[in-house]
This record gives structure tokens, sequence and C-alpha cells, in this order.
């Protein structure tokens, strides 16, 4: 950040106010560039500032605005058409926000977008797309991807391919001469032999009759497959081809994977383990290149032969991605006894982690900026017919950058790895708390069931790692929500985000937003900033289970009968200050529900993100409490 590299503003930058002159002591800045560092410099004036003979002195903000994905691609031309082939030219998108990595061309024959579609990648802004069908009209979309995401698809553009012209040579033309003659010789003759013998003819039909007739012959309309939110039994289109659907198991990480040597890899240290193997940071040897910083998965020794697949299974599928927010993949290791995949290294570790360790330290924008890579990584998922099943912050990986990415793909994750992940009554094991309600009592997996999963998400990033509906039981959990309820605004989150949270979990899965919706209500989100000042009340509906078993008022000691506050503070992760509450003479929840800012300070807690953590537990407490109590209970 030395400012030798800084550039003035352009005239594109409103201040709001204004930029000079201003009496109150905040103003707003718009239409900075998204993903750059900015430095504001304020500087206090009055009426002899001119006069000091001492130099300026200001204060200096350093703020970098949060990545955005670039805008829309507007201008789109086609350069040339041929039967089998159509060029196509277009614009730089207005706002890049960074730089551009490729283009996507997305095209498909005009109507028949639901049934396939193919895309092309371009570095340039023109691309040649081959292989198409000769008079054929054909949708062509373009967009551009940064390491923020991808921008939207421009508009549709129409381009018929070129007809085919007929090439004969003399032969076929003898040929053709003579079946037609020949073909009118018994045409005529079989005219007049039914005129002789039936007096009528079949040959001269009202046209509507034969049109109809014609039509009754065509195909079938074809059947159109949605994609994202199948009524029930249709199954959802695949792009992707799942491994344990070939035959031959070993093949099933080849298409997708790549072999790498074990030489080429060094493992430093181990990061993590989890029930298949550990997770290990080392570094990989590229021929020609600087060794690249990778993330080593290892299959536990002893494993069984199916295990072994399973493991695998998810390099093949993770192999057959290329996005921006989801966890690319090196390569394999799997020559001899070892089963190793290699991923790339992902700085800050696991999302849940990384908010936890990192409480209250980011700004909205920033919130919403990595829950727009984790949407953006979900939509690509949702477009090749890929169900998560287990989308949650651990299976987000953060980059040094805040890129959100998912990861955790394969067989064997939601039944052996996750450990969130519970039996239910039907014996599946699923992480109940992620997951919509039919897919709990149905098993019903769907994008929509992935929609849920990505609205706790949110939940848990804007609450930083909070453990989503705290310390109740997953029995309690599912009849909650069965009930209606729903998990209440984090502290300071946005009323917008909030609403979008409880319109991913809206019971009737045809209901809740694709995840393209959910994307671009974010971009909305992330441009106009002012949106998100407004910040949600806290829920006024309790979990019921959890009304009952935690805020049984009837136990005495002016509240939380069945909770004490040390147990409080163990399930929202504070239960470093229960001496300091206890010091402080809290020694019931009643007590510790009247408390407000002042008296949480004042017990030595000085952590800004701790002081409003236990704040906001305290005022979901009071909601919770008001709706099952009344609102005049004087606690
Ligand atoms: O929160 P973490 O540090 O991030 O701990 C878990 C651990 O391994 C077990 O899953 C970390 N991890 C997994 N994959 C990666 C990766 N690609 N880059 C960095 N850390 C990873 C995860």
């Amino acid at each position: 950040w030395t400012l030798g590299h800084c550039e003035t503003c352009g005239s594109s930058t409103r201040f709001v106010p204004q930029q000079t002159s201003l009496v109150q002591a905040s103003l707003l800045v718009a239409n900075l560039l998204a993903h750059m560092n900015y430095s504001f410099w304020i500087e206090a004036i009055n009426g002899v500032s001119d006069l000091s003979p001492e130099p300026r002195r200001a204060a200096v903000v350093n703020i970098t605005t949060n990545q955005a994905a670039p805008s829309q691609v507007v201008v789109i031309r086609q350069e040339r058409a041929g039967q089998t082939s159509v060029s196509l030219l277009w614009q730089e998108p207005e706002q890049p926000n960074g730089v551009i990595l490729e283009y996507e061309i997305k095209y498909y024959e005009k109507d028949k977008e639901m049934q396939s579609y193919s895309t092309l990648k371009a570095v340039t802004t023109r691309a040649t797309v081959s292989g198409l069908k000769p008079g054929t009209r054909y949708v062509f979309q373009v967009r551009a991807r940064t390491s923020a995401g991808c921008g939207r698809f421009s508009q549709a553009m129409e381009v018929e391919t070129g007809k085919p012209r007929p090439h004969y040579d003399t032969r076929t033309i003898v040929w053709i001469c003579l079946t037609l003659i020949t073909g009118l010789v018994v045409l005529l003759f079989l005219l007049i032999c039914k005129k002789r013998h039936c007096g009528y003819s079949k040959a001269f039909q009202h046209s509507d009759e034969e049109k109809m007739h014609y039509e009754n012959g065509q195909a079938p309309p074809p059947v159109f497959l949605p994609l994202h939110h199948p009524p029930g039994k249709i199954p959802e289109t695949q792009f992707y081809a799942e491994p344990h659907t070939y035959e031959e198991p070993g093949r099933a990480g080849r298409g997708f994977t790549r072999e790498i040597e074990a030489s080429r890899i060094h493992i430093e240290k181990i990061i993590g383990s989890g029930e298949s193997g550990e997770v290990c940071y080392g570094r990989l040897q590229v021929p020609g290149q600087r060794d690249m910083p990778v993330a080593i998965k290892a299959l536990k020794a002893g494993y069984t032969e199916r295990q072994r697949r399973d493991f695998l299974s998810e390099a093949s599928i993770m192999g057959q991605f290329d996005h921006p927010n989801i966890i690319r993949l090196e390569g394999v290791v799997t020559r001899g006894q070892l089963a190793m995949i290699v991923t790339e290294y992902m700085e800050n570790g696991s999302l849940d982690t990384f908010l936890r360790t990192h409480d209250g330290q980011f700004t909205i924008m920033q919130l919403v900026g990595m829950l727009r890579g984790v949407g953006a990584g979900m939509r690509y998922l949702s477009d090749l017919g890929y169900v998560h099943r287990d989308l949650a912050a651990r299976n987000v990986l953060v980059d040094g950058n805040l890129v959100c990415k998912v990861s955790d793909f394969g067989l064997s994750r939601v039944l052996e790895d996750d450990p969130d992940a519970a039996y239910t009554t039907t014996g599946g094991k699923i992480p109940i708390r992620w997951t919509a309600p039919e897919a709990i009592a149905f098993r019903t997996f769907s994008s929509a069931s992935d929609v849920w999963s990505f609205g706790v998400v949110m939940w848990e990033v804007l609450a930083y790692g909070e453990r989503p509906y705290w310390n109740m039981t997953n029995r309690d959990v599912i009849s909650s929500v069965e009930e209606g309820y729903r998990l209440p605004a984090p502290m300071g989150c946005p009323r917008t985000l909030h609403q979008l949270m409880l319109d991913c979990w809206h019971k009737d899965r045809a209901q809740r937003p694709r995840f393209s919706h959910i994307v671009s209500v974010l971009d909305t989100l992330i441009r106009s900033p002012e949106s998100l000042r407004a910040t949600a009340t806290v829920n006024r509906c309790p979990p019921p289970a959890f009304a009952r078993s935690c805020f049984d008022l009837r136990g005495g000691g002016g509240g939380g009968g069945g909770l004490t506050v040390g147990d409080w503070l163990d399930s929202i992760r504070m239960g470093r200050y229960r001496d300091h509450f206890a010091a402080g003479g809290y020694s019931s929840l009643g007590m510790v529900l009247r408390m407000n800012a002042q008296d949480v300070r004042a017990l030595g807690i000085t952590l800004m993100g701790h002081q409003k953590k236990i704040l906001g537990s305290i005022q979901t407490m009071r909601a919770q409490l008001t709706s099952t109590q009344g609102p005049h209970r004087h606690l």
C-alpha cells in the first residue's frame, strides 16, 4: 500500500453528500471499483488551517473493496455463419472487476436448451464455434470469468447456420432423372388403373386432411427435463458422470484425473485428519515451473478395495469440474498401494473454523462476497445436475484472497467422513442441521435441498461459524423445523440476507430460489451496499422444543431453569468467560437476560466480536422468551 502506486480516483467516483467542506463526520463513497485497494485521507480544516506553517496532517484509512463478478457482456456480434460453424465477436464487459481469465460461450439449438447445451472457452473476445448442424437455428450467450467468478450471460443471440447446398456428380444426376421418370410412369399407370376400376382417386384428397396427416406423423414433442426442481420422479439431467455407474471401478478415476508421480510430491505437514485418512500440506513439483503448494488427502492404511474406490471417486467427480469457486483437482496418486488426492491448497482452510477464529472481523460486504463465491460454485454444480448433499461451511475452503470454494465431493463423504452426519430412522447418515426436511424424511436430495443447505451456510457465515440451532439435539431440530421454526437472524445480519435465508428454507422445495437467483440477489446487494444497511429484527418465533427445554422459567431462579450460565456460554462457544460471569455475580440465566452492553464490558470482556456475540445471544433469548411468555413479562 505504498502511496507511490496510488492514482487519484476518476471523476466517476461519487461522494455523498460531497467530497469537501463536510460538516458531519461521515460520507458515502460510491462507484468504486471492485477488488481494489483504496486509501482515503481525511483532514480537518478550520479557519486558520491555511495560515499554519506546520505540514498538513490527515488520518488515512486503507480499504480493499470486495470482489465482484464481471458485469454482463452486452455487445455480441455475429462475424460469420457457415454451414457448420459460426464466428462471434463481443466486447469486454463494461466492469471487468478484475482480470478476465476467460470467456465462456454457451450455445444450444433454439428451444432445446433444457435438453442439452454446450460450452466453449475463449481467452480473447472472439471465437469460432464449430461442429454445428447445417440449416439449424442456434442460440449463443457469452459471459466473462475472473477469479471472483462468472458474470451474467449476455442476452441470447440467434444465428442460423447455412443450409447445405446439394452437390451432385453427373452419375448421380442421371440416376435421379431415371428414378423420377420411372416414378412418373408408375404413378400414371396406377392412376389410370384406379380410375377405370373405382371411379375415385385418393390422390386428390382435401389439402387440410393431407396436412393433418403429415402433422400427426411427426415425432412427439421433446420431454424437457428440469435442471433444478425435478417434480418428484423425473431425475435431474446430468452433465457429469457418476463414478459408481462405471462397470469397471478402476476406470472411474481415469477419464477425469491425472496420475501424479509420488516422487513429485513433498509432504511438509499434516493439517487435518478425517475418518478416511489425513490431509497434508505439501508442494508439487511441476516441470519447468515453481513448486506449487498443494493439499494432499491420503487414504489411511488398511483400507478395503471398496473404501479405496469410494475414496478415489471424489477425485473423479472433482476432476470434471472447472470453476473458480470449486476446489481444483491437481491429480491423484494411485500407483501401487498408494491412494492420494492432490488439490489446490487453500491458505485459510475451512470456512467455519476460519470464521470462528476471525469472529467479528469482517465487513458485511466481505461476508456477502464469500457467500457469493459459494453460491456461484453451487450454481455451477446445479447447472451440471450435481447434487452436493453435504453443503456446509465446514465443506467450503477459503484461499488467501478470501475466495471461497466448495469442496468435499465423492461417494463416502456424507456416509463416513462427516462428523456432523447422524443416522436417521431409515438407516442413512445425514447432516441433520444442514439438510432440507424432505431430504431427511424421504432422502429426496436435489439442487433444491442444496439450496436449503446454502441458507444454513449463509446463517453460519453471518454468525461467524456459530453452530446452527446451537446445542439443540438433532431430534429437536427436526421437530422444530417441521413445526415451522426457522433460525433467527444472527446479530447485525441485514434484513435482506435473512429474508434470502428464509426463502431458501421454504417448506415447499419448488418455492425455494434457484442458485442462479441467489447469485443475482447477492450481486445486486454487492452493487448497492445501502440495501445491506437495514438489519433484521430478531426472529420472534422460537424453536418450540428448544424453548421448552431451555427457557423453562418455572424452574425458579429468575429464569433459565433448564440451563445454567455455563451451559449457555458453552453453547455459544464463549465458555472461556464462565469465570467472568461468576465473578460478576451472574449466577442464573435470569440475571444474564437483564444485562446490557455496559454490563458485558464491565465483566472485562474486551474483544468486540465476543461482546457482540454474547449480547446477540442475550437478545435472541429475550425474543424467544417474549414470544413464549408474552411480551409483558418482566424478567
Ligand atoms: O480447517 P482446516 O485447516 O481446513 O482443517 C481441515 C482439514 O484439512 C481436514 O479437512 C483442511 N483442508 C482440507 N482441504 C484443504 C485444502 N485444499 N487446502 C487447505 N486446507 C485443506 C481443512
